[in-house]
């Protein structure tokens, strides 16, 4: 085993349990290797740096850094800035049908990634149940992991989580005098696989939320880019009794280096978020929350979504076409209406991970797909995402792992 700091374990005995058991996330320690050169990564979930609206927020930037530079650069209220707040509940309620929501309903957060950590604090001892769609997102899986939940996984098919197999588990569970704490879901377009949640299911879904009165996590960052398909409503625009806690963020739409989200439900659960994030990062940072304020108020995010979803819709299209033309037989994977994976199943005997060193051999990378489980198993799946390379390197890093898997079977 290598350490970072050499052989010697001087600090293994002085650190806390909670750090002892921490592990790094498949997704960023992958980062490091997609940044050799030659590599074409598939891996991590980034934004095209072409999609960023660089000029706009150049704009937005010096005019409001002219206005209110006092207030952005100051300190804010942990909740959020109010006004930013009041943008999100009118943009919600008129573009996406949100019901019976107020500013007191949104606690802005520093990436949804400290969303699903502020949840973690607030909901979940060790022990605790909470039901996952599997696959599931592997840093809501990092950000729970501090708090020792105990997973109940639901399979998903190409309409998301499978409701008959939730419903029979909340039964069994309900049986056995036990309660899930939360219901977690990525209904549309999911990370990792790329499928989205249908609407009767969603209707359904919401339906035993009730029944049972249990909460469902509702994390949705990628519901704006939709290439092809029917939109279907948001959990949330469902819920009108705070079942639903949901999870936006400004990461895919506008850019994840500006660390800006929110979470929208229940004002007392909402409240006790605030309290945990207090001692987390005190604020998200103002200057950021004002320009993206302008940035939905100005009407400006409706007007630049449209380009990134033709930039992602081609590229998807060239992923499924070279995965058409060069992946052998008894490979499948998913065709995502949006968003930005799929989800690749290899014959039953192949391994992603043992396949990976030979890949990053041949210069290209992927997620592995037992990262997604919380028991890491269905070892023969694998993650792609192709938003981030380029044209031209979707086609070459498709070659290059279909003669990576061709050599395997
Ligand atoms: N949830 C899901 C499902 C995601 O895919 C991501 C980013 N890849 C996040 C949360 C975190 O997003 P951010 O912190 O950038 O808002
Ligand atoms: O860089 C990250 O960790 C965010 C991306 C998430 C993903 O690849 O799913």
């Amino acid at each position: 085993m290598q350490f970072p700091y050499g052989e010697i374990k001087m600090w293994e005995n002085k650190f806390s349990q909670v750090a002892r058991e921490l592990r790094a996330s498949e997704i960023r320690e992958l980062l490091k290797v997609t940044q050799m050169p030659d590599i074409i990564s598939f891996a991590g979930g980034l934004p095209n740096p072409s999609s960023f609206p660089v000029e706009i927020i150049r704009d937005i930037t010096v005019k409001l850094l002219e206005r209110y530079g006092d207030k952005m650069l100051q300190y804010g209220s942990t909740e959020g800035v109010n006004s930013f707040r009041d943008t999100l509940v009118e943009y919600y309620m008129k573009n996406k049908g949100f019901k019976n929501i107020e500013r007191d309903n949104i606690l802005i957060t520093s990436g949804s990634q400290e969303g699903l950590y502020l949840l973690g604090k607030t909901l979940i001892d060790p022990g605790d149940i909470i039901v996952v769609e599997t696959p599931t997102y592997v840093g809501a899986l990092t950000a729970f992991r501090t708090f020792k939940p105990h997973y109940v996984q639901i399979e998903m098919d190409s309409e998301g989580m499978n409701i008959d197999l939730l419903e029979r588990k909340l039964k069994e569970l309900k049986r056995d005098g036990k309660k899930p704490k939360f219901i977690y879901t990525i209904p549309t377009f999911q990370n990792p696989a790329g499928v989205t949640m249908s609407l009767e299911r969603r209707k359904r879904l919401i339906e035993l939320a009730k029944e049972y009165d249990v909460l469902v996590v509702e994390d949705s960052p990628y519901e704006e880019l939709r290439f092809s398909g029917e939109p279907v409503p948001q959990l949330k625009a469902l819920d009108s009794e705070g079942y639903v806690l949901y999870l936006g963020t400004l990461s895919k739409v506008l850019s994840p280096g500006m660390r800006i989200a929110f979470m929208i439900g229940d004002k007392e659960l909402i409240h006790k978020a605030v309290l945990a994030k207090q001692g987390v990062d005190l604020c998200t940072s103002p200057f950021v929350q004002y320009i993206a304020e302008e940035y939905i108020k100005g009407g400006y995010m409706s007007s630049h979504i449209p380009k990134i979803i033709k930039l992602y819709k081609e590229k998807r299209d060239i992923m499924l076409n070279s995965l058409e033309d060069y992946f052998p037989d008894g490979v499948k994977w998913t065709r995502p209406d949006g968003g930005m994976f799929l989800w690749v199943t290899l014959p039953k005997h192949l391994d992603a991970e043992k396949l990976l060193p030979k890949a990053i051999e041949n210069k290209v990378v992927y997620v592995i797909g037992a990262a997604f489980y919380p028991n890491r198993d269905h070892k023969n799946t694998m993650r792609l995402n192709f938003t981030y390379p380029t044209n031209e390197e979707i086609e070459e890093g498709i070659k290059r792992l279909a003669k990576v898997i061709k050599e395997a079977i």
